[in-house]
């Protein structure tokens, strides 16, 4: 099935390639991606658009003594493949696989681990002051997308570079997208590199200008300057890059695998700072995906023939759906509302909002730094940003909550999608810090629905408030429950009780009800009766409730699906303590460790957060505190 791909033994052997050969091996690698992603899931578009410039870059450099580092690391399914891990593909993003993105765990081609967006010039230059330092000659090469490239630590580590001008390779992998299309004024100065016609003029004669020096041994190129002059008389894009310290070459063809070649073989015999700018095609080869790219960004399991997607099944709405809904009709009663992404309208459930309400819609690129602190310079003005970001994403705007909309007790709505466990992506993109994070925080309140009802009434809520609300919900479809039109009053830190009676009490927040309830019918098989509470808030906490509790049963249960250290539990246990309680306390949630990729099922047994493993416990604890 894959002649090629089945010969190939180590990376190194592709430097033996014919072009030929190179350019079939590129149709295989194709073709295993697009049907393992079509099984699997994964980030398709992003890497059938980097198989030519992978190739071309592992037939030039000796890797791993040469550093590649992929910012994001979702399109580097072709390094995966060509580094030893073909024969294991199939298990792409499966529990016990191989990972979605590289990871230092998993092969020593993988420099750098990743999965967080415009790390890659900073890690790369961490590499290349280290060589300098140890006295070795190897080459640091960083390739970052043109959507990754709108991110402030990827601007922070241009501007160091730009200083230090150490040896390093920057590969801009412009494909004119994000997960949807790019934005900012970087985006569109990249546009007009590509689009102006003396540029393309320019790009021409780049290419006959390269492919006429000679290769690598007949004639040695010292510096980026000297290559850089051979060209200026064609070619003058990339002033901005220029006046930072960096020598500009392209925009080349990423699709070309001799132009890259050359270009590659001429830059690794020079030394200083370079960046090269390559023009690709995100979802390339697989006709579906290059007509709709963002829906192939990242994507489940899909028709090979068709490429459409498997049906959902059962008929409950999205989380992510509910919310976007339920935003829309806010804002219409609520003009100083404002909807805020960060590269992801389709994502959070923006797009309608984008459609509807343009001027009060902002896309500030993948910047959640930015987006927050800009939320809290629209609050202090007097309007309501609603800030919409995956859980995982926001642990980058840590001090910009705390230090500019929690200090100023501003009125900004954090609204964080995907909280909890993911599964596939990993654990760069669990969502499970965020109870821990924002409950620290001075003037915050965090609500955590247990359904898609609820969120629809927090929201409401939230954006009543004039104080740091933040809403954390998981990923994929509600659970079914009837949606209330009306918005009603969510009563600020009150928990519901769904059930008094019992010994003990399960305090749940969240996903983590549905777990509650099932532990609790278990465990009244066994003869024990649990009261169950649904806490709504982790901040403020229902003290009055609690501190009944505390005084009236033997044992509280908390159930979370963040990580214990910090958490609700915590929070909990430090009321427990504050208060000179008698009752004793259990806490269910996530360990002190990354939580691996899997089916959110699979992760779920891992952790011991289903409700057979939960009832066993406060069985077996129940039984310890009788004798
Ligand atoms: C900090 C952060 N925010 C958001 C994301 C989600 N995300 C993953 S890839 C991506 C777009 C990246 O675009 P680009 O770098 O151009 O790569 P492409 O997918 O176009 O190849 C986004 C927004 C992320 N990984 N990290």
């Amino acid at each position: 099935m894959y002649p090629l791909l089945d010969k190939l033994g180590q990376p190194e052997d592709l430097k033996k390639y014919s072009l030929f050969e190179l350019e079939n091996l590129a149709q295989e690698i194709r073709q295993l991606i697009t049907e393992t992603v079509a099984k699997n899931g994964g980030h398709l578009a992003p890497s059938l658009g980097t198989v030519e410039l992978t190739l071309a870059l592992y037939s030039v450099f000796k890797f791993p003594q040469d550093k590649l580092i992929w910012d994001v690391g979702h399109q580097a399914y072709t390094h995966k493949i060509l580094t030893g891990r073909k024969d294991r593909f199939s298990t792409l993003r499966q529990k016990g696989g191989i990972t979605g993105f590289p990871n230092r765990f998993e092969s020593p081609y993988d420099a750098f681990g990743v999965g967080h967006a415009s790390t890659s010039i900073s890690a790369a230059l961490g590499m290349a002051i280290s060589r300098d330092l140890s006295g070795r000659r190897n080459k640091v090469i960083a390739v970052i997308g043109d959507g990754a490239l709108t991110g402030g630590e990827a601007f922070e580590a241009l501007n160091h570079a730009g200083q230090l001008g150490r040896d390093l390779i920057v590969i801009l992998n412009d494909n004119e997208m994000s997960i949807d299309k790019n934005v900012g004024a970087m985006s569109e100065y990249l546009s007009r590199i590509r689009l102006a016609p003396q540029y393309k003029q320019a790009k021409h004669d780049v290419e006959e200008l390269l492919s006429s020096i000679p290769r690598i041994g007949s004639k040695v190129l010292k510096t980026a300057n000297q290559i850089k002059d051979g060209i200026r008389s064609v070619l003058v894009p990339g002033a901005l890059f220029e006046e930072m310290g960096f020598s500009y070459l392209g925009p080349l063809d990423g699709h070309n695998i001799s132009l890259l070649q050359d270009v590659f073989n001429k830059v690794r015999e020079m030394n200083g700072l370079l960046l090269i700018h390559v023009h690709t095609m995100k979802g390339k080869g697989y006709a579906p995906a290059e007509d709709n790219p963002g829906k192939f960004h990242g994507v489940g399991k899909f028709d090979l023939a068709t490429g459409e997607t498997a049906k959902k099944s059962g008929g409950a709405p999205s989380y992510t759906s509910v919310f976007s809904k339920a935003l829309l009709e806010l804002a219409e009663k609520r003009p100083e509302l404002v909807a805020i992404t960060a590269a992801m309208p389709s994502g959070t459930g923006l797009s309608a909002f984008k459609d509807e309400y343009p001027r009060r819609f902002l896309d500030v690129g993948i910047a959640e730094e930015h987006a927050v602190t800009m939320a809290a310079g629209l609050a202090a003005d007097g309007k309501h940003p609603v800030v919409a970001l995956y859980s995982t994403f926001a642990q980058r705007a840590y001090d910009q909550l705390l230090h500019d909309v929690c200090l100023q007790n501003l009125p900004v709505t954090l609204c964080l999608d995907r909280a909890g466990l993911v599964g596939e992506d990993g654990p760069t993109h669990h969502g499970v810090f965020d109870l821990a994070y924002l409950r620290q925080m001075p003037n915050m309140t965090v609500f955590v629905p247990k359904d898609e009802n609820e969120l629809r009434q927090m929201l409401g809520k939230a954006v009543a408030m004039d104080t740091p609300t933040a809403v954390r919900y998981p990923r994929g479809a509600g659970l079914g429950v009837e949606i209330q039109q009306e918005f009603s009053d969510v009563p600020l830190g009150r928990a519901e009780v769904i059930s008094e009676e019992g010994e003990i009490a399960f305090l749940a927040v969240g996903t983590m009800n549905e777990v509650a309830a099932k532990a609790a019918d278990l465990l009244s098989k066994q003869g024990v009766k649990a009261a169950l509470v649904n806490m709504r808030f982790v901040k403020p906490l229902d003290e009055e409730l609690l501190l009944q509790l505390g005084q009236s049963k033997q044992l509280l249960v908390t159930l979370e699906e963040n990580v214990l250290a910090g958490g609700f539990g915590s929070a909990v246990a430090e009321f427990l303590l504050d208060k000179d309680l008698a009752a004793g306390l259990m806490r269910f949630g996530l360990p002190d460790a990354f939580v691996e990729q899997g089916s959110r099922k699979e992760l779920l047994e891992l952790v011991g957060l289903t409700p057979e493993a939960v009832a066993e416990k406060v069985l077996a604890r129940i039984q310890t505190i009788s004798k």
